[in-house]
Order: C-alpha cells, then structure tokens, then sequence
C-alpha cells in the first residue's frame, strides 16, 4: 500500500502527499475516530487509492509520531528555524527563548536565522549572533537580497520537516517564498498554492521540496507560553549551561542564588551570554509563581 505525508487537513480531507510524488486526497477511517486518533499535518501515513483517477484515497494507517508541535500543529517536525529581525521589528529575545527551550525539550534541533540584516545599524548582529552561536545553535543570516545565508538556510532544509517560526514581520514567509520558488516542486503543488486565496481559513500546510523535505510556514506569535516545563527543569534546556555545572558547589544547583555557581561564573567571564542568562532568571521567576499560582 502507498505510503506518503499529509501536507494538509480541512474538514475531514487530507491531503496526502504520496511517495511517487502525487497528491491524494483522503479520508481517514473510522477506525481512527473509534480509538479517538485525530490526523495531523505532518503524520507519515499508509493509505489506499480508492479512485485513481480522481486521485481519492483512505488512510489506513499513521506511523507513530517522532513529535508533536501544538501551534502551529504539526507532526513529525524535526527542525525549527527561528527567525530574528536585526531590525524592524526590535526583536523580542524573550520569544526566541522561549521558542528554543521548547524546542530543546522536544529534542528538535534548531538554527536561528538573523534576517533583515540589510537594517542593522548598531551592530546588533554580532552580538546576536554572538549570543545563540556560544549556546551552540547554528546561526545564519539573511535579507532578501543576499544569496549566501540564504543558500545555507536551503541546504540545511534538506529531508527534514522544518516549521518557520518567529515574531511576526520578521520575514518568515518572505523566506517561504523564496524557498518555494527555488525549490518547491512545481507540479500538483503549484496549482494549490495559486488557489489557496479561495481558502478563508489558513489551515496549517506542509510545503514540498523538490530536494526532500518539508517546510512550513506559521504565523508570527505575540506571544508563546511554554506547556509542561517547570521552573526546576528549566535550566535542562539551556545547552550551554551544560559545561559549566561541573563547577557548581550545589548539585542541585539552579543557578541563580547559590553561591560558587559555574554557570554565573560563566556569565560573568562572558562565556554565557548574559542577556539569555537575565532571561533565563526572569522566565525561571515567571514559571515559578505561575506554578505557585496554580496548587494555591
Ligand atoms: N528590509 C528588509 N525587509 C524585509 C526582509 N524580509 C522581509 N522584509 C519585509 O518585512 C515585512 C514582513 O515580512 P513577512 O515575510 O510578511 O513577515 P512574516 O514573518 O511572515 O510575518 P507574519 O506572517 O505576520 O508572521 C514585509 O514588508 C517584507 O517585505 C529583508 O530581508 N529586509
Ligand atoms: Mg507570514
Ligand atoms: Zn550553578
């Protein structure tokens, strides 16, 4: 039986997009409904061609998630890029950390990408890049006019399922354009996309790349909670604590109080970015009383 991904889920449909490189179009079976499992965008599937003419198919099957993203909702991502404006608008850094800790929780590898840099004037870039290259992300940058970065954005796309994220106005989907143009496949794919105006309701949507892969675009967020970290676990998801804690007096040491702390002596030798570590203090803060808050 063909095996495939669903690219997109409206009303009932997906869209699966089909190894032999077709787009069929499925229901799931009501078995699934029975056992209470929902299809997601993202889920690697077995289904039946029912018409193929027509290209209507059946799910029969959905391989067991790798993960699970829950905005936008996706699964199977294994790759976040998360997008940063040098300018325009200011970057919210609380957001980007926000975003990598949720990543690094879920074990999904990230590259934060400085876009715009076609804005900066003070020199915010470096220090940017300065600060998540030394907590061991790859970094790169890009303006819509440069090629480099972005050529090192597409290869690292290749075979993964990766989610654009980031504040809005930063330049996600500026990007998705870009890639899409240059690499998405232009068959059953182009069409969809022209008629995806028709569509009020932007479900979630994988886009294919002719390379392999996947990538998908998501709406610039506000804000964005965390969901099941709490406030001792926090410091797990800051990989470049990790080298440092060897040099704490306390095992348990969360970093902010304790005397003889690795981590801070880390920061004051500016090993560790201080802005992430501030950050990390305000968010560990922030997750504490919304704990408290909660058993009270
Ligand atoms: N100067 C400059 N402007 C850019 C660059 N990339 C995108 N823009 C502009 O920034 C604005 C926002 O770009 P989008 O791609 O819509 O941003 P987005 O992240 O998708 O925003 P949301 O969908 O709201 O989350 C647009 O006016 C783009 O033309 C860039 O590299 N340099
Ligand atoms: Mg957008
Ligand atoms: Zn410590």
């Amino acid at each position: 039986m063909p095996a495939g991904t669903i690219i997109r889920g409206i009303g009932g449909f997906y869209y699966v997009a089909s190894e032999d490189g077709s787009i069929v179009e499925c229901k799931a079976r009501g078995i699934f409904r029975k056992d209470m499992i929902t299809p997601l965008t993202g889920d690697r599937v077995i289904f039946s061609m029912i018409d193929p003419v027509r290209k209507k198919g059946s799910i029969d099957k959905i391989e067991e998630r790798s993960t699970v993203l829950v905005r936008p909702a996706v699964a199977n991502v294994n790759q976040i890029v998360t997008v940063i404006a040098a300018k325009s608008p200011e970057p919210d850094l609380m957001l980007v950390d926000k975003l990598l800790v949720t990543a690094q929780e879920k074990g999904i590898r990230t590259i934060v990408c400085i876009n715009k840099t076609d804005l900066d004037e003070k020199d915010n870039i470096a220090q940017l890049r300065r600060a998540y290259a030394i907590a061991g992300y790859d970094v790169i940058e890009t303006n819509k006019q440069e090629t480099d970065g972005f050529n090192e954005l597409k290869s690292l796309l290749k075979g993964h399922v990766t989610v654009l994220a980031g504040q809005s106005g930063v330049g996600k989907s500026t990007l998705l354009n870009r890639i899409m143009d240059t690499l998405v496949m232009k068959t059953g794919e182009l069409s969809d996309r022209l008629n995806r105006g028709k569509h009020t309701t932007r479900s979630v949507e994988l886009l294919r790349l002719e390379e392999g892969g996947f990538v998908v675009d998501t709406p610039g967020f506000s804000s964005f909670e965390l969901s099941g970290i709490t406030h001792p676990e926090l410091k797990y998801f800051y990989p470049e604590f990790a080298e440092y804690i060897h040099d704490c007096r306390f095992k348990g040491c969360s970093h902010i109080n304790e005397p003889d702390c690795g981590v801070k002596r880390a920061v004051e030798d500016r090993q560790i970015d201080g802005g992430r570590y501030d950050r990390y203090v305000e968010l560990h803060a922030l997750l504490k009383l919304e704990e408290e808050s909660k058993y009270k």
